[in-house]
């Protein structure tokens, strides 16, 4: 059920326990939530922060070393300069420009793309060894870019993509089931964001699988309340940006959470945004990233799980591949 996906895969024995560092290049609302995170979790010894605005970081880092006292014993640095980022094990990217309420992702990408070009050659340069991970929106187009840029085999580039969308997801499930959000098994997959795409095979809540309840069941109904929960998904970015201004606590928990997977070597199976070209009847001249589950371990993405998937589900994947490989063409990188 899972495929390799093992380019320089090392076994996670060849990496010591030895002192581990993780970088947030952007200290915005999206990169201050995964700090403090991290932080909560007793999963680095080192945090570094780094950004072009020098007052904000200096402000965000004594902050955060404030709480010294009530936190596992972290060093937290930051700096607008990128040396102070070296030998790290997990780079991720959270700068850029934000969503701006009823802007599309894609819209962004324009702005985004030369500020990647500033941050990841300096970046990999300073860690050529690292795990490089890209929130910053719209992510799939940047996590290729991040890739393209970096030089790095495809294992170590990936992009939190539908990781959000799916613990969107499985709180939705589990708000109309009045279960327990960790008891819902659910997936998004593909593009984040507006095609995304939910995997109704794999939703399973405490080992049933939902489709099976609903089909004994019967009813349309049920089909429909399913379809409104997936509608929702797609529009709570939209909803909380309006509400809020931006979005940042679930994303901060998502990104702690796939930084746990990859340092701790966990082996959990997690939606991201990864080289798609090959998996479910994407060819293999297209190279877009896309999400998909993926076991993730200390190497980065070890393996992608095999799920069934329906024809439509394919066929949306494969759109959506085909229109990110279509703006891809277009960039000058
Ligand atoms: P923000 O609060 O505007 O923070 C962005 C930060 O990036 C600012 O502090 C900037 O100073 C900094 N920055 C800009 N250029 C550079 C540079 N060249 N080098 C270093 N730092 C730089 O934005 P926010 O934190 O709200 O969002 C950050 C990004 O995350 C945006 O692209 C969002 O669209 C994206 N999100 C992605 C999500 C996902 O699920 N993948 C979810 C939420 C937001």
């Amino acid at each position: 059920i899972l495929r390799p996906f093992q380019f320089d895969w090392k076994s996670s024995k060849e990496f010591s326990k030895r002192h581990t560092k993780i970088t947030i290049v952007g200290v915005g609302n999206v990169g201050m939530a995964i700090a403090q995170t991290i932080l909560t979790q007793d999963l680095v010894d080192e945090l570094v922060l780094v950004d072009t605005n020098a007052n904000k970081l200096e402000g965000e880092k004594l902050d955060l070393q404030h709480a010294a006292a009530f936190l596992p014993r972290v060093q937290i640095q930051a700096d607008t300069d990128f040396k102070i980022t070296h030998h790290s094990d997990l780079c991720i990217i959270t700068a850029g420009a934000r969503q701006n309420p009823g802007e599309s992702r894609l819209d962004l990408l324009q702005r985004n793309l030369n500020i990647f070009k500033s941050i990841v050659p300096t970046l990999v340069r300073e860690s050529p060894e690292c795990l490089l991970l890209v929130v910053s929106n719209p992510v799939d187009v940047l996590t290729y870019i991040a890739w393209k840029l970096s030089g790095f085999s495809p294992n170590r580039v990936f992009g939190s993509g539908t990781n959000l969308d799916s613990s969107r997801f499985r709180f939705l499930l589990a708000d109309y089931l009045d279960v327990n959000a960790q008891e819902v098994q659910a997936y998004m997959v593909g593009e984040h964001g507006d095609s995304s795409v939910a995997l109704w095979s794999s939703i399973s809540v405490g080992g049933v699988p939902i489709l099976s309840f609903v089909t004994n069941k019967s009813e349309e109904f049920e089909q429909q309340v399913l379809e409104k929960i997936r509608k929702k998904v797609v529009e709570s970015a939209y909803e909380v940006i309006r509400l809020k201004g931006y979005t940042s606590w679930a994303i901060g928990y998502s990104v702690a959470n796939l930084a746990r997977s990859l340092l701790r070597d966990q082996r959990s199976i997690q939606p991201v945004s990864l080289l798609s070209k090959g998996f479910y009847g994407i060819g293999d001249d297209v190279e877009v990233f896309l999400s998909l589950p993926a076991m993730l371990g200390r190497s980065g993405v070890v393996s992608v799980a095999q799920i069934q998937l329906t024809d439509e589900e394919k066929n949306r994947l494969q759109n959506s591949a085909k229109t990110l490989w279509e703006i891809q063409q277009q960039l000058l990188i």
